[in-house]
Parts: C-alpha cells; structure tokens; sequence
C-alpha cells in the first residue's frame, strides 16, 4: 500500500506536480470531497502528511493524530498555525527562494505603472484622449527613495532591481541585518516619512496585522506610493481608501487584500491605483518550482531526510 497524503486545496498547485506525487504516494483530494468531514475521518487515522496551500489552523491539525509534516505550498504560511504544529513536533515547510525573482518582478512592474501612469496611460490610447492632447506628465524613479518593510529574500530581491533605476534603498526590520549597508529604521513610521516609495514584503499574521495605517499612510504623504505584494492584512484597507480619497497618499500599487478576491469598491474607481489578482508568484516557471519543492519535502519526509525547507521555530 502506498503512503496516504491528505492535500487540501489545488488552486495553485502545478498539475504535473500532482501526479508525480500520486506517481508514489495516494493522494486523498479534500477538495474534491462531496463531504469532506466524512472523508476527514475514513482517512484520519493513516495520514502522516498534509499537503496545504497555506492553510492548516489548530483544529484541522487536531483531526490527524499521527500528522508529521504540513508542505505547504507558498512562501506565506501565515494561514498554517505553527505553534499548534510544533507543540505536537509536526513539521512545517513552505516554498521559499524559488519564487523571490516574479514577486520581485511584479512589484517592479507596478512601482512603474503607479509613477508613470501606466494603466490610465493605455486608457489615454484606447479612448482616443491622445488625438486630442498629450497626457500629462508623471514623474520618474530615478533619485527617489524606497522604504521596504520586510528586507528578507523578497525585499532583497526588489531592493536589487530598485538599486538599477538609481532609487536609494531604506528598510524596516524588525532588527538590522549585519549583511547589508542599506538605510536601517527601526521605526517604520520614520521610514515612512522619510520615502517616497512604501514597498510591503514582510510576513502576513498577528505581527503586522493593519501596521500600515492611517498614521504610517499619511507621512508617506500625497506624492508617496504603496506597493503591496505581501499580505492585505499588513495594511488597514479603509485607511488606505480614505487616504487615496482624501489625497494624503498619492497613488498605490496592490497585488494582495484584505478579503481577496474581493476588493474595495472605491479602490476599483480610482486611476492612481493599479490592482493585481495575486499574481505575484504566478509565473508558469515559478508555480512550477514551487510544487516541485513541496514534492521535495514530502519525499525527504517519507525517505526519512532532512525536509528542504522547514519554516523557523515560533
Ligand atoms: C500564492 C503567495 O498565491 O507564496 C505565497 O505566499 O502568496 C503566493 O505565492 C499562494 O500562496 C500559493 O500557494
């Protein structure tokens, strides 16, 4: 008999990844299951391994009393909660690394379309305003200053690029890092003030719920710019709207919200915000890799290896 998975979700799971996983091992597919509790409890008893995509609070762990390992699929595992999985000695992995280069790139592309105007720019040809005048101007990138929240691979990789278009890197951790001679704040409300561009890369969860608020919003100021391709519960939504409406933020980029795939109505109006489905890791080479390092540490797990890429202890 071969081993039994249990995988919870395939919305971004890479097909081909699948069946190399139901090629060695059977894979139980939660969300296929007309009933899922029932599927829940035939098969509690014999999974050792979960395979999620992000998701596994404390009372789903609960259901699994030999669970030993959650691959979760995605850098973010703010949805799995890891202190309920260690204090039962399950592991966690996540996908780390292999998707920093098409985050980053998104968050590029729309740092640009929010300063060059972009999308009203395509607007502008589309709706025949250019065979009446030229567009107004918008400003450039070259000079300015980045503030990024959260300077671990992804803000790395983003303050990389950012360093090529002549932009100054600042950031916010919570402690310094000894490898880097970027601008270190320890107060991001400081950073804030001090930056033209508020660029979010930091981990979602309790942490940074709403850090991003009215208060932080309003020193970025009225020719500042929001880039978010982290989490939407790192920044307080209504704030943010109410900002943009007021013009204490000049314009924003967003890749991620608060209740996906819903976004604020106000924000669908407005043409100094461009808006993104979460597609910060939705490259066909990366979503590939991504699966690929899940199926890699669930076979290290089974061939009784060190997992690839276990998330740090809480
Ligand atoms: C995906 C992501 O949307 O990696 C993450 O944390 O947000 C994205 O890559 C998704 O979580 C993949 O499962």
């Amino acid at each position: 008999m071969p081993e039994e998975i249990l995988m919870t979700s395939q919305a971004f799971f890479r097909q081909e990844c699948l069946a190399d996983l139901e090629s060695r091992y059977l894979v139980h597919r939660l969300w296929e299951a007309s009933d899922r509790d029932a599927l829940i409890e035939k098969v509690a008893s014999n999974i050792r391994v979960v395979v999620t995509e992000g998701w596994a609070p404390a009372d789903f762990q609960g259901k699994f009393p030999k669970l030993a390992l959650i691959a979760s699929h995605g850098v973010g595992y703010d949805g799995v909660d890891v202190g309920a999985a260690q204090a039962r000695k399950i592991a966690v992995t996540n996908t780390p690394g292999v998707l920093d280069d098409a985050v980053a790139d998104l968050t590029v592309g729309l740092l640009i379309a929010v300063t060059r105007g972009m999308v009203v720019g395509d607007q502008y040809v589309r709706n025949g305003e250019w065979l009446k005048a030229n567009m107004p101007l918008t400003s450039h990138l070259r000079g300015r200053q980045a503030g990024i929240l959260g300077l671990g691979r992804i803000g790395m990789a983003i303050a990389d690029r950012l360093k090529a278009f002549g932009i100054t890197i600042n950031y916010h951790n919570r402690r310094q890092r000894s490898d880097v001679s970027y601008n270190y704040f320890s107060s991001l409300m400081e950073m804030a003030d001090q930056v033209d561009f508020l660029i979010l890369s930091c981990v979602g969860g309790e942490a940074t719920k709403k850090i991003v608020n009215r208060q932080v919003l309003e020193k970025l100021g009225s020719d500042g710019v929001l880039i978010n391709i982290s989490r939407g519960s790192v920044v307080d939504e209504d704030d943010l709207v109410a900002c943009l409406q007021e013009g204490k933020l000049g314009g924003a980029g967003l890749d991620v919200f608060t209740n996906e795939p819903k976004v604020p109505e106000a924000l669908l109006q407005m043409p100094q915000v461009v808006l993104q489905p979460h597609v910060g890791s939705a490259t066909l080479q990366t979503r590939i890799a991504m699966g690929q390092l899940v199926v890699d540490n669930v076979d290290a797990y089974y061939a009784n290896k060190p997992l690839l890429t276990p998330v740090p202890a809480v």
